[in-house]
């Protein structure tokens, strides 16, 4: 018995030109791989671009911790991207008012409403975040994923917030692409999941993050991308390891058409 659609399908059921070009480029490269590539140095993430490139959908980067970042970054990184056919995910995590983050989206140093494909927000301060949000990333194409649940140890995240962030996204299709969560919220098939929290085998850090595999987080949770930081980006062979890591998610989905 067939489970989920494939991401063909879903590509063709999506409004927004961006998640259809996700799901595209999952088809396509046969990935549903995200890698975080939270280094300090540009030149690194640049390295480790390249490295994972091929076996990736979405490079999720921090650029706030990058002490070397420079106008010229984001050009280099986009032009990896187009290389190897991946978006780029800007995990900042907005959390303000909507005239603030308008601001953090497009001024300051990072300008990120310039070169990021996808952003996050928490949906906490109400729909004003989205709103102000929306003011700068529609007329770019961008979209937003609605941080519903963390992967973190304790988190105060209320059993009924993932609910009431659903709801949410479905009065901002126009912008809305998707969620972060360790569950899929709802069946539309419209909406991707990105769950982090991931490692070939399930574990801890010291300072509150948990793991779930691959196939966990696939087949029992309704993740559709999964994301992995530590888990390449420390490993021997980082390049290896990323394609050990889309092989799981890819043979976890393809279990389940
Ligand atoms: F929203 C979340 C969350 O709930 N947990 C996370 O770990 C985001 N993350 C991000 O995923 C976090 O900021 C890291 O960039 C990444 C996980 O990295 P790891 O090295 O695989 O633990």
């Amino acid at each position: 018995e067939r489970k989920i659609l494939s991401f063909k399908e879903r590509a063709s059921l999506c409004q927004h030109p961006l998640t259809k070009r996700i799901f595209g480029i999952m088809e396509e490269k046969k990935t549903n791989l995200c890698v975080a590539a939270d280094v300090t140095f540009c030149a690194k993430l640049l390295e480790i671009a390249e490295t994972v490139g091929p076996h990736i959908c979405v490079l999720k980067i921090h650029a706030d911790i990058l002490e070397d970042f420079n106008s010229e970054f984001p050009e280099k990184l986009k032009d990896v991207a187009k290389k190897h056919n991946f978006v780029i995910f800007e995990d900042r995590k907005f959390a303000d008012i909507g005239h603030t983050v308008y601001m953090q989206y497009t001024k300051g140093i990072h300008t990120i409403v310039e070169w990021a494909d996808i952003i996050d927000c928490h949906p906490l301060p109400g729909p004003g975040i989205l709103e102000g949000l929306k003011q700068a990333g529609i007329k770019k194409g961008r979209g937003c994923l609605l941080i519903a649940q963390m992967s973190t140890k304790g988190n105060l995240v209320p059993a009924n917030y993932p609910e009431a962030t659903a709801h949410f996204a479905d009065h901002h299709r126009d912008f809305v692409i998707g969620f972060i969560g360790q569950s899929r919220l709802i069946p539309d098939p419209t909406f991707i999941n990105f769950t982090p929290g991931i490692k070939l085998e399930e574990s801890s850090d010291s300072l509150g993050q948990q793991y779930v595999t691959p196939q966990e987080a696939i087949q029992n949770r309704g993740a559709d991308v999964i994301i992995v930081g530590r888990g390449i980006t420390d490993a021997n062979d980082p390049q290896a390891t990323a394609a050990e890591y889309k092989k799981a998610g890819f043979d976890a989905y393809s279990q389940l058409l």
